[in-house]
């Protein structure tokens, strides 16, 4: 389909206010979207539990329900307001909720993916949600489209749509925020993994980060006995970091950070302000957007991630931009007391050639365990 036909669909049920979080699978709907809705009627949200709230705060005003999208990786983000804000056995909020499929059955996909593209249709299910299947083969997807509306205001619930991967067709984006920062995020991670040693402990977070820092160890034959990949629960890579630290204060804990990540729970600030451990270096790669699912802008340009450390109490918050800047910044950050911080403007550019881990997450764990135990 068309992300045009299926967002005049949406416009006739007077749909018109979009939020949510992107996800790869729908990153043609959201850019077309992104396009066509103006930003006051297109949030994109921080976090899709967020997202849902926002859509029902939406509805108390307006009467009118919203379309919230997300990948099903952030459905469990989702779940707390859905059952216990949205329910029609709570408050009865009607919302359409459009969900990317990673990890469906029968079709290949990452480790983190697996597992929770198999029991999503069964999680839809126990919480009693409305549902349909949009994939290549349906037939006739604006009537479940409509089906599934007259539920959801029939019914005062939120329904969901649930996007196969290749139901949209392609659609290329005509605005995007400006971004022309020289160094990329695999540029930084190098100059970085240069400055800092390559022996330090590194925690990285969901996406390409954890990516490149993997063929970049690759690349240099170092090893990954020293790097967590959080390659799923995305924004929870500087609690694990924390964890860590913790119980570990005589090794160099370095967080690798972004900025859709650190937006999507950023309270972990404050609790790293507040325990301070002397041991954690947090890196921010901030592109100004989510990049590894389709480069959809987030906030990360219009805040200041400095300013916020500063105020949960991190010792000491740099900011960088070009190779010399970061390769002095990235030496005052391993020198000084933690919980220190750098932020990284970066650009939006990746090889398209990226590889993925190929080795397990529990690999990796054991490799990372047996390293902090030595
Ligand atoms: C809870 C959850 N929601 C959404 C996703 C899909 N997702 C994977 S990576 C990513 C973008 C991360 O953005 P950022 O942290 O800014 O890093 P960048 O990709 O720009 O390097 C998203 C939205 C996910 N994995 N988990």
């Amino acid at each position: 389909m068309k992300p045009e036909n299926i967002f005049d669909i949406f416009s006739e049920l007077g749909i018109n206010f979009y939020t949510g979080v992107p996800d790869s699978l729908l990153k043609n709907f959201c850019s077309y979207v992104n396009d066509k809705v103006s930003v006051k009627d297109h949030i994109i949200s921080t976090n899709e539990g967020s997202a849902v709230a926002l859509a029902s705060g939406h509805y108390l005003a307006t009467g009118k329900p919203a379309l919230v999208y997300m990948q099903n990786s952030g459905f469990g983000n989702a779940v707390n307001p859905v059952l216990s804000l949205a329910d029609p056995e709570v408050y009865g909020i009607p919302m359409m909720l459009m969900i990317g499929w990673r990890g469906e059955p029968g079709k290949k996909d990452e480790p983190q993916h697996i597992k929770q593209g198999r029991v999503l249709i069964d999680m839809i299910r126990s919480m009693e949600i409305p549902y349909r299947i949009f994939s290549k083969q349906s037939s006739d997807p604006e009537k479940d489209i409509r089906e599934l509306f007259e539920i959801s205001v029939s019914k005062n619930c939120p329904v969901a749509l649930v996007v196969s991967e290749g139901f949209f067709e392609s659609y290329s984006p005509k605005t995007g925020i400006e971004n022309t920062y020289p160094v990329s995020r695999e540029k930084a991670i190098s100059i970085i993994l240069d400055s800092i040693g390559k022996n330090e402990i590194i925690i990285s977070t969901t996406g390409k980060t954890s990516r490149e820092l993997f063929e970049t160890r690759k690349s240099e034959k170092a090893g990954h006995d020293k790097d967590f990949l959080t390659v799923g629960s995305m924004g929870h890579c500087s609690q694990i970091a924390l964890g860590i630290a913790l119980n570990k204060r005589d090794k160099n804990i370095f967080i690798l950070d972004g900025d859709g990540a650190v937006l999507m729970h950023m309270g972990a600030l404050a609790v790293i302000g507040t325990q301070a451990p002397g041991n954690i270096r947090h890196i921010i790669l901030n592109n100004g957007a989510h990049e590894s699912v389709g480069g959809q802008p987030t906030a990360g340009f219009g805040i200041s991630f400095t300013e916020i450390a500063d105020a949960c109490g991190y010792t000491m918050c740099l900011l960088a931009e070009t190779e010399e800047q970061i390769r002095a910044e990235a030496e005052v950050l391993k020198n000084a007391k933690g919980p220190a911080l750098l932020e990284i403007r970066i650009n939006k550019n990746s090889r398209s050639d990226l590889g993925r881990p190929d080795s397990s997450p529990a690999e990796n764990k054991k490799l990372l365990m047996d390293r902090l135990r030595s």
